[in-house]
């Protein structure tokens, strides 16, 4: 069992996080465990590794997080430097790894497509990038969020496209560039969705 690695791992990102993203990390850990509960496949503890680790570069300057890239080999292509919000997702792996003594290929996938999705995730990918969405600190900032919250529980797939299409939305609302893989998210679980419908 790895409940006291996710102990530990809690009081590292307390301290390493600001207290607005620590409580949204310990609120992600918690959902994608029930999650994990719900869907299991896993061991609840490596879920609740994963959502601890999800945002673990999110609170590091830019030239931290292109540091940090560059000691784990990845590359970061101009038009994320001209998107840094989508950073902290791809350089996440390597942060959980050399800072926190994560090396689960599996969390690290979980990690990286945390913030777009991507076509035919895991369940372990699927469970974090829903519980980043739903969990309890999105309260009153997600309109209707008791109906994503519900999905996440009944049709996880089904879930993954209503976030991808309501970040699409929102994105499109304040004039932000979309990134391809976002929408790639939201084609491919909008037609796993619509054929399931087609076939029952
Ligand atoms: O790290 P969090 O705040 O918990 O959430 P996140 O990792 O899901 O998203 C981080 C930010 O990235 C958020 O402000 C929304 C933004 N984002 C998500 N998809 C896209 C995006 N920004 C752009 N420009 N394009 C996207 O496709
Ligand atoms: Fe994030
Ligand atoms: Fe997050």
């Amino acid at each position: 069992m790895k409940f006291e690695l996710v102990g530990m791992l809690e009081g590292q990102l307390k301290a390493n996080l600001d207290e607005q993203r620590f409580l949204h990390t310990r609120g992600v850990a918690y959902t994608a465990a029930a999650l994990a509960m719900r869907w299991y496949k896993y061991e609840v503890d490596r879920v609740m590794i994963a959502g601890y680790m999800h945002d673990c570069a999110k609170c590091m300057s830019l030239p931290q997080q292109l540091k940090a890239a560059e000691d784990g080999m990845i590359y970061i292509s101009d038009y994320y430097i001209n998107h840094p919000k989508l950073i902290h997702a791809m350089v996440g792996p390597a942060v959980a790894q050399e800072e926190y003594g994560i090396f689960d290929r599996e969390i690290h996938e979980a990690i990286r497509t945390h913030t777009t999705g991507a076509p035919n995730m895991s369940v372990m990918q699927k469970i974090i990038y829903v519980a980043d969405f739903i969990e309890p600190n999105r309260e009153g900032v997600v309109m209707h969020i008791e109906n994503y919250r519900e999905t996440a529980f009944t049709d996880l797939d089904k879930a993954v496209y209503m976030i991808a299409e309501r970040t699409l939305e929102y994105l499109a609302k304040k004039g932000a560039d979309i990134d391809p893989m976002t929408e790639k998210t939201r084609d491919y679980y909008k037609k796993l969705v619509e054929e399931r419908k087609d076939n029952s």
